[in-house]
């Protein structure tokens, strides 16, 4: 196939049949697991991505990582450093599957897609997809937010993240962290993204903030994913270690978001009048 420069004209997987060897049961939540999704506002996938598929995704990351690549003009957002901490890094972008295969089939990977589905008890349609890269030794926060702080131009909220470590996540190298049971409480305004974990404690009561003492940190191996509920309260603290951490990330939306903007959803892309459903080739179908 003579593959247009951008990808996201491609409305399923490009390489066909890629996921077909992979055992559907198998990425299936159990019941204890979703019951953990519904009482703390996150699980962790029962199933992994493969080494291959991993090694695919790091090799393009590391070309994607290099600002004057081709293909960059499809990024809805770029920045090499969004942190305004000089001696920090994160580094973070919007738009990858547009650029790149193996991310660009990684949206329709069952791993993800079947608990999903679940979860959202819906068709499942994409959204956005994003890169969270800190380096070794000075890699940057992700300051506590909940996702649909930042997506409120789209409603309802119908909407989940699957977190896919590209490298081993440990609490030392900067792996998630949940406050359990924040998915219950109501939307809190953005705090800002890339500075100060403590930025959120402007907007809590007391009581909000005490749980913030003990938050549930998720350690993940290369290729594991973890779900969480768009108002489930995440962050990740910074990463002083030797080892770099990579995760991309793959927002989904269930069938009845609308738009509730006539501004672009995102950079780059047309417009969906207010009340119109997300559809067309930037929200492809990933599962029915
Ligand atoms: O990768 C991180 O540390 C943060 C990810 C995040 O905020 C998200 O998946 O919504």
């Amino acid at each position: 196939m003579t593959l247009n420069n951008d990808l996201s004209n491609y409305s399923a997987p490009l390489t066909e049949d890629i996921w077909c060897l992979i055992n559907e049961a198998s990425c299936e939540l159990g019941a204890d697991a979703q019951r953990h999704f519904f009482e703390k506002g996150y699980a962790v996938g029962p199933a992994r991505l493969g080494h291959d598929v991993i090694t695919e995704l790091l090799a393009d990351l590391d070309h994607l990582m290099q600002p004057g690549h081709q293909g960059n003009h499809l990024w809805h957002e770029y920045h090499t450093n969004e942190s305004t901490n000089p001696d920090t890094i994160l580094f973070h972008a919007l738009g990858a599957w547009r650029i790149k295969r193996s991310f660009h089939d990684l949206l329709w990977h069952p791993a993800i897609t079947i608990p999903a589905r679940q979860l959202l008890s819906s068709p499942i349609h994409f959204w956005h997809d994003q890169l969270f890269c800190k380096p070794a030794r000075h890699g940057g926060v992700v300051a506590w937010h909940q996702d649909y702080s930042y997506w409120t131009r789209t409603t309802p909220m119908q909407h989940l993240t699957c977190w896919v470590a590209l490298e081993d996540a440990s609490i030392d190298n900067g792996c998630l962290h949940y406050i359990p049971g924040s998915h219950k409480w109501d939307l809190l305004p953005v705090t800002g993204l890339a500075d100060d974990m403590a930025s959120i404690k402007r907007v809590l009561n007391g009581e909000q903030w005490e749980t913030f003492q003990s938050p549930e940190a998720v350690e993940l191996k290369a290729g594991q994913v973890v779900f969480h509920h768009p108002l489930a309260i995440h962050g990740s603290f910074e990463n002083r270690t030797g080892q770099s951490r990579k995760a991309a990330v793959v927002n989904m939306i269930g069938d009845t978001v609308t738009s509730d903007t006539n501004e672009p959803l995102l950079k780059g892309i047309p417009v969906i009048p207010t009340g119109n459903l997300l559809r067309g080739n930037f929200f492809p179908l990933l599962r029915a």
